[in-house]
């Protein structure tokens, strides 16, 4: 196979020796006023060519910075990171591209004399929507907080060409289409040519032995596929740095099949070549449930050999193919079992490219990897096909098997005689078809291996991987999921932000613990009546964008309740939707005693095969068209669902909500981060005990937060003898709002569209137990409206969420990755 790596750091170093450091570069309005006379070849100009030529403006603002940074990290002078992922949900980047740099103020004066505001241009940028949901928005987070903790940390991913589908709603059903973020070019990337890597798939594995009876293994006749790198500038918050986040593009080599050239099927020979760049061509709109697909595996191996090929070639221009030292300056984060073919993959390239022996190899390889788990619901976990595997990744599947015979010979070793305990450990599931356990081959190679919030990694611990945890107790660690302040509150919340500022300077930017200061304010009545009128502002803001996204109104003067993200059953919109059923029933009763006016939003995305969540989008439709058209109705409740919710979306919903709805079934939501953005922005919480909901808890305490529901342990013991049906007859409220169901009320012309819904909740093996907290839900709603009646203690509790949102900051997560796993000695 011809693996052509390109070292490149050595053309850096000419470059930047004909640069003159000293040389500023164009101004931001010089830089703008260039690219608009000479970029666009034209004088009439669309928005969206106005915004490619302010942010290839920003971009150059940040050229010389991201070359120094490169510069001194090939130095190694600070252990390198390489995050690899199949998602970063990374939104926009306009806005806090200015923030980090800090020239908002100056873009906005610039933009005046192109009779445009930076507001308008910015919501002109295409979301980069390279991921589904919570674990590719970390992804994005985290890089946010590495550069701005100044840390070497590279992300590694695929250049979506179509990254998460858009999603419209017709006649109350989700309709997909797809997103073309790529149409009008993206102005932030850089492609580089210089740093291309061919990646090989099928062919076959051959073995021979050499003169001095050393075996050699052989990948032969392999399809090649170029990686192609973009990368794209991730710059610190105020601070120089500028890290990178590098996305792959798959490519056809320029090899032909001869055979078929030869015969004059010249067209057909090229044509064939499309396949290869199938592979990065859509992501995959599964959140928390894995897709088998051949191409997803694929995608997998493209991304993870790509990176290592790039580390490596990286590591060998600096200290040649000596690779003791890999391991202490390189370390490589796994986002889950998505990447963690890259295990196998480093294996193969040490011992095959660089004739590593095997226990070189793996002291190199499993003092480098480390795997972050984010989820335990049995239908994430990752499982491949052997038999598919061997004909893609014969030398791959080879290297695991040998992983796995050794690291059985361990299990052995610590339960003796143990047969059983040797098949349920092994890396390989036996069955009618063999399996690979990706999840167990991270465990295996990581030194670390991580939950997300302090409940989740307990729960790994003592369930999904004890066994694990039994041989390896001191792999395990938790490290709490965070949320970066600089895009959830300093750049989402500008108004909210200035107060934060004046009263307590800018340093809660980069250390969001200064935030607890606020709690002094909470009984200054000036300070008090500024941060109810801003929210008032931000709801105001948001009831714009949901009559614009919605045709629904929302009155800023009502609570706003909010549940957005995926649409999944184990979060339990459902339950929320019931809540808005009840609340209806007792309006249409008369029953509007202490009632409180609300207007529910919920927003998200249904993976396209889910079909229970697909109905569920469906009735949350429904009801709201049922709601809203009632004129008795609407002066205390009104419902929207907010189409194709996003991160740009995000930006506007939370600096607007009142009331944050974090309703999982307990156990089932590794962390959430969506929560924190809320409790940053000054929502309550309405939430279960789960994920990280308990450690906001802990931090903001139970006066502030209301909680409700059985626990993780109530759920697993509620479950053995679970009868929803007994406990809808015993509950009045419930009882009303499954009548209302049945009675078709919400689906008149489509009899019969809820029905798996409705079976779905008195089902005996509801796994997400619905019914068994609907009471408690209500009484603590209830507590939600009581509480919202009293405006004053209302926005203390609110000021008392935000000033104990401070740990929630990714940079606080990152910190602990940094001193725990990444220079962890
Ligand atoms: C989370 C996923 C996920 N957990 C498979 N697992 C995927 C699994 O494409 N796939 O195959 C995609 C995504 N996503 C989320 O991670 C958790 O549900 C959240 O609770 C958590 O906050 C987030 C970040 O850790």
């Amino acid at each position: 196979s011809k693996e052509n790596v390109v070292a490149a750091s050595q053309a850096d170093k000419v470059v930047s020796a004909h640069h003159d450091p000293c040389e500023p570069c164009d101004s931001l309005s010089a830089s703008l006023s260039r690219h608009i006379r000479y970029g666009l070849c034209r004088d009439e100009h669309e928005q969206h060519e106005l915004f490619n030529a302010v942010a290839q403006s920003v971009k150059e603002q940040m050229l010389d910075n991201w070359r120094q940074t490169r510069i001194k990290d090939n130095q190694y002078q600070q252990k390198q990171v390489a995050y690899l992922s199949l998602e970063f949900l990374m939104g926009r980047a306009l806005g806090n591209a200015l923030l980090s740099l800090d020239i908002t103020a100056d873009a906005q004066q610039v933009l005046t004399e192109y009779a445009t505001s930076l507001e308008d241009i910015e919501q002109v940028e295409q979301d980069a929507g390279l991921g589904n949901g919570g674990l590719g928005r970390l992804a994005a987070c985290f890089l946010d907080s590495c550069a701005s903790l100044d840390l070497s940390v590279t992300g590694y991913g695929i250049r979506y060409q179509y990254g998460m589908f858009a999603q419209k709603i017709v006649d109350g059903y989700q309709v997909e289409r797809p997103d073309r973020w790529l149409r009008h070019g993206n102005p932030w990337e850089v492609r580089l040519s210089n740093r291309i890597v061919s990646v090989p798939f099928f062919g076959h594995t051959e073995t021979y032995v050499d003169k001095h009876g050393h075996r050699h293994h052989v990948w032969a006749d392999t399809q090649n596929v170029l990686a192609v790198p973009y990368d794209m500038p991730i710059p610190g918050f105020k601070n120089g740095r500028i890290n990178t986040l590098r996305l792959w593009k798959a490519e056809a080599n320029d090899e032909f099949d001869l055979a078929e050239f030869n015969e004059g099927d010249y067209a057909e020979a090229v044509a064939t070549k499309n396949l290869a760049e199938q592979i990065t061509m859509v992501l995959y709109p599964n959140d928390s449930s894995v897709n088998g697909k051949e191409l997803r595996l694929r995608q997998q191996y493209f991304l993870s050999s790509a990176s290592l090929q790039d580390l490596l070639a990286r590591y060998v221009s600096q200290f040649g193919e000596d690779f003791s030292q890999f391991s202490e300056h390189n370390v490589l984060q796994l986002n889950d079992t998505h990447p963690s073919i890259a295990v196998p993959e480093l294996m193969r390239l040490l011992l095959d490219k660089y004739s590593l022996s095997w226990d070189a190899a793996w002291a190199i390889t499993s003092q480098s990897m480390a795997y972050t788990n984010h989820t335990l619901l049995p239908e994430a976990l990752e499982r491949w096909s052997v038999p598919m595997m061997k004909n893609m990744l014969p030398r791959i599947v080879e290297i695991i098997f040998e992983i796995n015979a050794r690291y059985l010979e361990q299990v052995a070793h610590h339960w003796p005689g143990d047969i059983q305990k040797l098949a349920s450990m092994s890396i390989v599931e036996e069955g009618p078809e063999q399996h690979i356990r990706m999840a167990y081959l991270a465990i295996v190679a990581s030194f670390s291996v991580n939950g997300v919030a302090g409940l989740h990694t307990q729960l790994l611990k003592q369930g999904l991987f004890n066994d694990f945890y039994q041989l390896w107790p001191d792999k395990f660690n938790n490290k709490t999921n965070g949320v970066t302040p600089r895009r959830w509150l300093a750049y989402c919340n500008p108004k909210l932000s200035a107060l934060i500022c004046r009263r307590l300077g800018d340093e809660w930017i980069n250390d969001l613990s200064r935030l607890t200061a606020l709690n002094s304010f909470s009984s200054d009545k000036q300070f008090v009546k500024e941060w109810a009128q801003i929210k008032f502002e931000n709801k105001q803001a948001l009831s714009t964008f949901v009559k614009q996204q919605c045709d629904v109104e929302f009155d800023p003067l009502m609570m706003f309740d909010v549940q957005v993200k995926r649409i999944h059953e184990y979060k339990r919109q459902l339950l929320n939707i019931l809540h808005v059923i009840h609340l209806y029933r007792r309006i249409l009763s008369g029953d509007t005693q202490n009632m409180v006016p609300r207007c529910v939003l919920i927003g998200g995305k249904a993976a396209p095969g889910y079909a229970m969540a697909k109905q569920i989008i469906k009735l949350a439709n429904n009801v709201a068209h049922m709601v809203n058209s009632d004129p008795l109705v609407t002066p205390y409740l009104r419902m929207a669902f907010l189409p194709n919710y996003n991160v740009s979306a995000m930006e506007k919903i939370c600096p607007g909500t009142d009331l944050s709805e974090q309703i999982s079934t307990a156990g089932k939501e590794a962390s959430g981060t969506g929560n924190m953005k809320f409790m940053m922005n000054g929502a309550l919480t309405i939430g279960t005990l789960d994920g990280a909901n308990i450690e906001m808890l802990e931090e903001v305490g139970d006066d502030n937060f209301f909680l409700f529901g059985l626990d993780a342990n109530q759920v697993a013991q509620a479950r053995i003898n679970y009868q929803p049906q007994h406990i809808v007859e015993h509950s009045t409220a419930l009882n009303g709002v499954m009548s209302m169901l049945k009675s078709g009320h919400f689906n008149l012309v489509e009899p019969g569209i809820f029905n798996d819904i409705i079976a779905s909740i008195i089902d005996p093996n509801d796994q997400w137990m619905t019914a068994a907290d609907f009471d408690s839900y209500c009484l603590a709603q209830e507590q939600v409206a009581k509480t919202y009646l009293d405006q004053d203690s209302w926005q203390k509790i609110s000021i008392r969420n935000t000033a104990a949102s401070g740990r929630f900051s990714s940079d606080n997560t990152i910190a602990g990755y940094r001193d725990e796993i990444w220079m962890k000695k």
